[in-house]
């Protein structure tokens, strides 16, 4: 079984992140989501608008998804990865080159992100009322 693991807020789902859960899905049996905390959210100076709970609920109706864990650090990847015996660690391009440092325990691959969509969009657009 190969087994796949990426990280993410993955606040208000939107197509961007369908495609990477099913191009990430695509390249194994089994998708792990490492769902970033409101704690870990803080870190990365992210606001989320639903809670972990919230998230994680969406998260666990999505077809590609089959086991979601809390991302509470940018150090527990190494852990996650051996815990799970994670094969490949899949993320956008965005992060291209960032975490290359994990290449030494699985497949690192970055796909490339979706074009004209991000939560922060939509959170804007909304502010204006263009939508
Ligand atoms: N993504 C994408 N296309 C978009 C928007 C997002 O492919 N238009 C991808 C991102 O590249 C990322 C995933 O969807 O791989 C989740 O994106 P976010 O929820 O914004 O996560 P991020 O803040 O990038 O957190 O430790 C890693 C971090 O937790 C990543």
């Amino acid at each position: 079984m190969t087994t796949v693991i990426t990280y993410g807020t993955f606040d208000l789902i939107h197509e961007g992140h369908i495609n990477i859960l099913r191009r990430a899905k695509d390249l194994g049996d089994h998708l792990i989501v490492g769902l970033s905390t409101e704690h870990f959210n803080t870190v990365k100076n992210k606001k989320a608008y639903h809670t972990y709970d919230q998230r994680k609920i969406v998260l666990q109706a999505i077809r590609y998804v089959d086991e979601i864990i809390p991302e509470n650090t940018w150090e527990q990847k190494v852990d996650d990865i051996r815990r799970h015996d994670a094969d490949i660690f899949v993320m956008g391009d965005d992060w291209e080159g960032k975490f290359d440092y994990l290449k030494k325990y699985c497949k690192v691959i970055y796909l490339p992100r979706t074009r004209g969509i991000s939560t922060t969009k939509i959170k804007e657009d909304l502010f204006r009322h263009d939508r």
